[in-house]
């Protein structure tokens, strides 16, 4: 599939307002991608196709994930906002041809994040929270910090989606948490390490 069919497919279904998100979370990666040396054909990719399943006809979302054959958690399937990326990996896998585990992660835990995050993982991670469209709090503080020390912005952006969580009474998922301890570990010991 080229790039121009995977667009005819997103126009589809979904929002004109998404699409412009996706596009400029294709442009942060990019740039992410060249200051943090990584493959920028295969984070191009992986951000184009990060929300791929933030469908806007919820039954017929419903019906694909039933259909995909995912085995996921209960509390993963019940929610658009923690199924989507996992819907999109496997498009990414199955569609596209794309088989290493990284750029499968990459797009399989946007939302979450996850234990033992490589450098991709975290640049789409980060593309997609200081993309130049997020107006949320907390974005000008990331947006900086995003270009100097990539652990740093991942674990304050991950402390603030754990604000954010708790004060709506949300479910937190378990890899949301794991992903946050294993950056604050990561962290951690560097200072460890510098200090001692
Ligand atoms: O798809 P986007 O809106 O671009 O962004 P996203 O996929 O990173 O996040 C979608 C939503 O998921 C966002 O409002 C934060 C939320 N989220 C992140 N971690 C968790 C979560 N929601 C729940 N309930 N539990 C989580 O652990
Ligand atoms: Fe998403
Ligand atoms: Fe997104």
């Amino acid at each position: 599939m080229t790039k121009e069919e995977v667009f005819a497919r997103m126009k589809k279904n979904l929002s004109p307002s998404r699409i412009d998100h996706i596009l400029r979370v294709v442009d942060t990666a990019q740039q992410l991608a060249e200051r943090y040396d990584i493959n920028p054909e295969r984070a191009e990719w992986a951000a184009l196709l990060h929300d791929f399943y933030k469908w806007q006809d919820q039954e017929a979302y419903a019906a694909a994930l039933e259909a995909s054959g995912l085995s996921l958690d209960e509390e993963t399937v019940a929610s658009q906002e923690l199924s989507h990326g996992w819907m999109a990996a496997e498009f990414l896998q199955t569609s596209l041809g794309f088989e290493d585990e990284e750029i499968y992660y990459a797009v399989a835990t946007h939302t979450t994040g996850r234990k033992g995050m490589s450098l991709l993982e975290k640049v789409i991670y980060m593309a997609d929270r200081v993309e130049p469209g997020r107006t949320q709090p907390g974005t000008e503080e990331l947006r900086s910090l995003v270009f100097q020390d990539l652990d740093r912005a991942v674990y304050v952006a991950m402390n603030q989606t754990l604000e954010y969580l708790l004060k709506n009474h949300a479910y937190i998922h378990p890899r949301t948490i794991e992903a946050r301890n294993d950056l604050w570990r990561n962290i951690t010991e560097r200072k460890e390490r510098i200090e001692g």
